[in-house]
């Protein structure tokens, strides 16, 4: 198959994967007792739109890159599971308008989700990486950790935080786009949370800056910014497509290459201001 341009990739993420969030009146949520604890209208009716977007990778090479003025400037910033900005202003900035985080950090012990600080400020997004796409009940029977049972209580704790859950046909959709634009067939997990908080910003803002996704001379093999742990399938994936999504974001990509290789930033057009 040909290989498309990056306005066409572009295009195709705007009319072809719909950023949604699930809400009450969806089956088999509307029957359920806790339906009301998930917003009233999807994510993209609530949020923004903002001008201007950091996406902010939870990548080693952050470390030292003395980028948290320029990250804190945009209007709105999103970043990944446990990923904390305090004691790391000076790399990744101090704002955080959204966090998104996958089913695992909910549940897991160690993430101590219920209890911890880290995620009482800004807008909850979770996901769950379940092979199902369309169909809720058999996703809600059966979800990869009990997201559904962590965010009932998360949502009985902190009923005023804005907390919505990722629909997995969003999931789905997305990585329908990366196999079709590769040529050799990819693995059959969900992207990872870079590209699905990539995706949701460029639903909200008009300009979507990503730092350290594409990683910039600072690359390492050290796996967050903020751990000693070093491990180089954090930059390149295993269990994610992770390499396809980059290759990807390569050829969406509007900034120049010095800007990857400098700031380890790429730029990319919010939907609302794509002529298809
Ligand atoms: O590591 P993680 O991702 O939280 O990172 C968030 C996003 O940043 C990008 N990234 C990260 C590190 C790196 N060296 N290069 C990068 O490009 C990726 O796009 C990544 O998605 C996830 O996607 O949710 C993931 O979550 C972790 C883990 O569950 C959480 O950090 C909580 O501990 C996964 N790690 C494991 O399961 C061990 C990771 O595979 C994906």
């Amino acid at each position: 198959r040909p290989k498309v341009s990056g306005s066409e990739l572009l295009c195709q993420l705007k009319y072809k994967v719909d950023v949604a969030t699930l809400t009450p009146d969806l089956e088999p949520f509307s029957s359920l007792p806790w339906a009301y604890q998930l917003p009233l209208q999807p994510i993209t009716s609530d949020l923004g739109p903002y001008k201007s977007c950091a996406v902010v990778s939870s990548a080693g090479s952050l470390r030292y890159s003395g980028l948290g003025k320029e990250i804190d400037s945009h209007d709105a910033v999103l970043r990944f599971n446990a990923a904390p900005t305090v004691g790391y202003e000076k790399d990744v900035g101090s704002k955080t308008t959204v966090r998104l985080l996958n089913s695992q950090v909910m549940a897991s012990d160690d993430h101590r989700f219920l209890s911890s600080s880290l995620y009482s400020t800004g807008v909850l997004v979770a996901w769950d990486p379940s092979p199902f796409s369309a169909d809720l009940s058999q996703w809600y029977n059966k979800t990869d950790y009990p997201i559904f049972a962590q965010y009932q209580r998360y949502r009985r704790l902190h009923p005023l935080q804005p907390f919505y859950i990722l629909h997995p046909s969003f999931e789905w959709q997305l990585w329908q786009r990366i196999q079709d634009n590769m040529a050799e067939p990819i693995q059959k997990n969900p992207p990872s949370s870079g590209l699905l908080g990539t995706v949701l910003m460029m639903s909200l803002c008009e300009v979507v800056h990503v730092y350290e996704f594409l990683p910039s001379q600072r690359k390492t093999e050290l796996c967050h910014y903020y751990q000693r742990f070093y491990d180089a399938a954090c930059t390149l994936g295993a269990y994610h497509p992770l390499l396809y999504e980059k290759n990807l974001v390569k050829r969406m990509n509007q900034g120049l290459d010095r800007d990857i290789y400098t700031h380890g930033r790429v730029t990319l057009p919010g939907f609302s201001t794509l002529n298809c």
